[in-house]
């Protein structure tokens, strides 16, 4: 079967290999790949910015259908579509596990990561972690909420934003486009969307948010300050060191700063504001299986419109380019169906 695999030089591209996987164990089962997203954090992979991934196959933004079930799989039957995320299994037995965090276990495997993942024609998942896609949900759409859609669903679930709100969203892209749309429709805050991109921006207003500003050139956080008071929450999704500092420049006393983008680098906050200001600034990680099926289930009822596009496999290092250009709106999601 055909896999996007991570080059030994970890230039930050993939070649497409043929792959042979192992026969499926107790507890696993196959998955014929339909479609999977290529999400940011696919090019963190592919450049070594979390160790050296060399030979891994891609993806976490996979939905297919099950093909064939190991022994003892009793939550999965063949025919049933379902879902590989970046959480692709916990230990099942540690302090996270056991308290609704399996996503912070110590133990985790992260499809694509440290387990061969969803950009390939088929793969092996673990039957208690495959989350379930409900059969009125496009299978495309549910592609994005597999990982842009439940991460930025949970991340505003941590950023304890309230109806009425404001909350600053940085970045628009894959996961901010998902984000906006969570905090408006579900969530019923008021949303300042920031890119350093106007098409990006286009975009967020077209899916709701209440105002943009393009921080390319122009402190946001003096601007949101200045214009509302400061945001009672914000959740950064930009891949840029920069946009965490205004994140927190961005928001009023009290508030907290969910951060969610990868960039590498540090950011930068004074004490006395996190202690006068009382400030909180929380790290979320994707979301857990429960996150997930809700956020499917939202989907299916059209509370979100995942903006995605279908590409060839073939295509997927002209996606990772056009990414890093800023090019895409919302996802480009690769069609294994033809
Ligand atoms: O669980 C998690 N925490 C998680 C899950 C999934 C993805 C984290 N991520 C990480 C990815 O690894 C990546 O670092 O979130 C980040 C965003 O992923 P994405 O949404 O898939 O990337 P994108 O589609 O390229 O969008 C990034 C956006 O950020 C904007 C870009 O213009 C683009 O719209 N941006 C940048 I780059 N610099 C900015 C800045 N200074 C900025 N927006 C505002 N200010
Ligand atoms: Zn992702």
């Amino acid at each position: 079967m055909k896999a996007a695999v991570v080059r030994d030089n970890l230039d930050g591209y993939v070649d497409i290999k043929d792959v042979q996987l192992r026969p499926i164990k107790p507890n696993e089962a196959l998955v014929d790949v339909e479609y999977c997203g290529l999400c940011h954090t696919d090019l963190h992979v592919a450049q070594g910015d979390f160790g050296n991934t060399a030979g891994r196959v891609i993806g976490h933004e996979g939905v297919g259908r099950v093909t064939q079930i190991g022994a003892d799989v009793t939550n999965l039957a063949v025919g049933d579509r379902v879902s590989i995320a970046w959480f692709f299994a916990g230990c099942g037995h540690c302090e996270y596990c056991l308290t609704g965090r399996e996503t912070l276990c110590r133990n985790v495997e992260n499809a694509g990561f440290n387990v061969d993942g969803a950009m390939a024609e088929q793969v092996i998942v673990k039957a208690n972690y495959a989350v379930k896609v409900p059969e009125d949900l496009d299978p495309v759409a549910a592609s994005s909420i597999t990982c842009a859609g439940v991460t930025t669903y949970k991340a505003l679930k941590v950023a304890n934003i309230r109806p009425g709100q404001w909350v600053t969203i940085y970045g628009c892209g894959g996961l901010g486009n998902l984000a906006i749309q969570w905090a408006k429709n579900v969530f019923k805050a008021h949303v300042i969307a920031i890119d350093i991109n106007d098409d990006k921006l286009a975009t967020a207003k077209r899916i709701g948010a209440d105002l943009t500003f393009n921080s390319k050139t122009a402190d946001s956080g003096a601007w949101v300050q200045e214009r509302i008071g400061g945001a009672h929450a914000s959740v950064v999704t930009a891949v840029s060191q920069i946009a965490f500092n205004q994140a927190i420049d961005s928001v009023r006393a009290g508030a907290r700063v969910v951060a969610v983008g990868l960039p590498k680098g540090a950011m930068e906050v004074a004490i006395t504001k996190v202690v006068l200001d009382g400030i909180e600034i929380a790290g979320s990680l994707v979301g857990t299986r429960q996150d997930l099926a809700e956020a499917f289930q939202l989907t299916a009822e059209g509370d979100v419109h995942p903006i995605v596009a279908t590409r060839r496999l073939d295509e997927v290092n002209t996606i990772i380019d056009e990414m890093k250009a800023g090019k895409i709106e919302g996802r480009m999601v690769v069609d294994f169906t033809k």
